[in-house]
């Protein structure tokens, strides 16, 4: 595989003096400010009602993180007052934008269903929620902002779980979903292609509030990404076009990462996709944890040509795996 993995993997641990990240620490969102690698990360500290919470770490060499004592976003609004999970964090223009699954149900009882908030910093000491930014009906995880506008609108991959032909009907001209137990109307200006299995969607907005243009980029294609695929780590700009670092399940419900380069100018053009996973679960923290078998990319810097990718491992730990930026884009742009 073209990934190394760090030698000291798990880079993060839960911490049994900590009762709120006692369970397990995955799944991280990362930036880097030129000097200092930001962390935020799921944590977990009871098994009762999974709740999720996000703590804040913080590295000078990307690979040893400081933690805080206590966790800097907790669920205490109606949309997210059962779980804030899987954060991943864009820059854009000076302001740091963290998009994160909000439940407002237990997630035993599917939380919800699932929905991305949005919530920003410029220090990550304070923080501010801003609310839910995935339209109403659509279960979406896997939000990321592209870290600068595109055509004078701020771009967004998601991935409606529930969107898929199957799911979808018309009544009196009228477009209806699933969406948990309720049937909902969708309400799209311009009628998408729905595709037949989840999907990474794009979508576009003047102000972060009001989206349009909702259009599936990326369906599954390869066996290892056969029942979903979902965005990772917000895009990051390269000479070539976008670099997307995704995950892909199959049917064994096993986490693969896979990566694809987007046109830099319409990200809805896919330039070249991987075909073979880049990483996937080898490693005992990546095959033994709270789920089995997950790799789960969230977070990406690059210092110089060496692209760090951060990931969830089994639901339970952080890790980190690196590789060369140039070389990776080769290696996508071979594979088409
Ligand atoms: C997804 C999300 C992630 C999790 C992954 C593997 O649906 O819930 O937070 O890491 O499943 O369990």
């Amino acid at each position: 595989m073209l990934l190394s993995r760090f030698r000291g993997n798990p880079i993060l641990r839960p911490s049994p003096s900590r009762p709120w990240e006692s369970c397990a620490v995955f799944n991280c969102g990362v930036v880097h400010d030129g000097v200092r690698i930001h962390m935020l990360y799921r944590a977990i500290g009871e098994y009762d009602h999974y709740v999720s919470r996000l703590g804040y770490a913080v590295s000078r060499d990307g690979v040893s993180f400081t933690r805080l004592d206590k966790p800097v976003i907790e669920p205490d609004r109606s949309y997210d007052r059962w779980g804030c999970e899987d954060p991943r964090i864009t820059s854009i223009d000076g302001t740091y934008y963290i998009t994160y699954v909000a439940l407002s149900k237990p997630p035993k009882m599917g939380g919800g269903p699932p929905r991305t908030a949005l919530a920003t910093t410029q220090d990550f000491k304070t923080y501010r929620k801003h609310g839910i930014i995935t339209p109403e009906g659509s279960d979406s995880r896997d939000t990321v902002l592209f870290p600068r506008k595109i055509n004078k609108q701020y771009v967004m991959l998601h991935r409606p779980y529930n969107w898929v032909r199957w799911n979808i009907w018309k009544n009196s001209g009228r477009l209806y979903t699933r969406f948990g137990e309720r049937e909902v109307e969708l309400k799209l200006e311009d009628e998408p292609r729905f595709p037949d299995r989840p999907s990474i969607w794009i979508a576009y907005s003047k102000d972060l509030k009001n989206w349009h243009g909702y259009k599936p980029i990326m369906e599954p294609r390869e066996s290892w990404e056969s029942w979903k695929i979902g965005a990772g780590p917000p895009p990051i700009e390269t000479e070539e076009g976008w670099l997307l670092i995704y995950h892909g399940v199959d049917r064994d419900k096993t986490y693969r990462v896979g990566a694809a380069l987007l046109d830099p100018d319409n990200p809805e053009r896919i330039i070249a996709r991987t075909r073979t996973p880049l990483l996937e679960p080898e490693a005992p923290y990546e095959k033994n944890g709270d789920v089995p078998n997950v790799v789960f990319p969230t977070g990406a810097i690059t210092i110089e040509d060496k692209l760090y990718i951060y990931y969830g491992s089994a639901d339970k730990t952080c890790s980190l795996a690196t590789t060369s930026l140039k070389t990776l884009i080769k290696q996508i742009k071979s594979q088409r």
